[in-house]
C-alpha cells in the first residue's frame, strides 16, 4: 500500500525526519511518500502559520488522492485542515494528534503531552475537547523548545529537556502515558520509551500504523455527513487555484 506522509510545513529536514521515523515501522509492503507543502510556513506554531499552511496542504490532500494514494498522514500535531482534507479524500487521514492520542488512550487510563512552545498549548486543548479527550489528557505540558530548534541534529540540551519534562509529567501528572506534541519529536521516542519505562507515543508512527490498519481493513473516509465533498464554486484570486474543482 502507499502511504502519503504530508509534512504540512516547508523544512525539508523535518520531512525527512518523519519519513525515517515513519519507514522503521512500516509494514515491508507499506511505502511511505513522503512530501511537503510548496507554500506556507517553516513550521506551524500559531493559528496564523496554520492558516497559511492549508492551501499548500490541501493541494497534496488533493495530488495524492489523483495518484491513487492509499491514506494520507497529515504530520503536524495540530493537526491542520483535518476536516478539510477528509471532504477533499477518500481515502483515509489521519492526524498525528489524532492518532497519537487515541493510541495512548488505548493502553493507558491518562495521558500528559508533552509539546514545543506554550504557544501551541491552546491548539492542544482545543484538539483534545473536538476529540473528546479531554477526560484522558491531564495535562499539556510546554518545553520551550521552537519547531525550528528540534531540526538539524536534535541537541543533548533539548533532548534532556523534553526528557525532563517527561519526567515531571509521570511525577506529578499521575499519567500511565506520554504523548509527545511535535513531528519533529518522532525521533526521540525509541529512547524515551526505553529510558521512562511507559508508553510514548510519537504521532507519526501511530498514525502510519493506525493508516496500515484502515487500508487493511478497507475502511475509507465517508462521504456522507460531515465529509461530504464540497461543492465546485467561482473562486477569485490567487487562492483560486487551490480550490474543489468538483
Ligand atoms: C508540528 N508544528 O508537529 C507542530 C508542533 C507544534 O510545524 N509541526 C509544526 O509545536 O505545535
Amino acid at each position: 500500500m502507499r502511504v502519503q506522509l504530508i509534512n504540512p510545513n516547508t523544512t525539508a529536514a523535518m520531512t525527512e525526519k518523519m519519513a525515517v521515523a515513519a519507514r522503521h515501522v512500516a509494514a515491508a509492503s507499506t511505502q511511505i511518500l513522503a512530501v511537503q507543502s510548496a507554500t506556507g510556513p517553516a513550521s506551524i506554531e500559531s493559528a496564523t502559520d496554520e492558516a497559511l499552511a492549508l492551501p499548500g496542504l490541501l493541494a497534496q490532500i488533493r495530488a495524492g488522492e489523483a495518484a491513487g494514494v492509499d491514506a494520507h498522514v497529515i504530520a503536524c500535531f495540530g493537526d491542520p485542515g483535518l476536516r478539510a482534507a477528509r471532504e477533499l479524500a477518500t481515502a483515509p487521514v489521519i492526524g498525528i494528534a489524532e492518532a497519537a492520542m487515541q493510541m495512548a488512550s488505548l493502553v493507558a487510563a491518562s495521558f500528559s503531552v508533552v509539546t514545543t512552545l506554550a504557544r501551541t498549548v491552546p491548539t492542544a486543548h482545543r484538539l483534545l475537547e473536538d476529540y473528546g479527550m479531554t477526560t484522558r489528557c491531564r495535562r499539556v505540558r510546554a518545553t520551550g523548545i521552537a519547531v525550528l530548534e528540534l531540526e538539524a541534529q536534535t541537541s543533548d540540551l533539548l533532548r534532556q529537556k523534553i526528557r525532563n519534562e517527561c519526567r515531571l509529567a509521570l511525577a506529578e501528572d499521575g499519567v500511565g502515558a506520554i504523548v509527545l506534541g511535535c513531528a519533529g519529536m518522532a525521533d526521540l521516542c525509541t529512547e524515551l520509551t526505553q529510558e521512562l519505562d511507559v508508553p510514548v507515543i510519537d504521532g507519526v508512527t501511530a498514525a502510519v500504523k493506525l493508516a496500515e490498519s484502515l487500508v487493511a481493513l478497507q475502511i475509507r473516509t465517508s462521504k456522507l455527513g460531515d465529509y461530504a465533498r464540497p461543492s465546485a464554486k467561482p473562486h477569485v484570486g490567487v487562492m483560486a487555484q487551490f480550490a474543489p474543482t468538483a
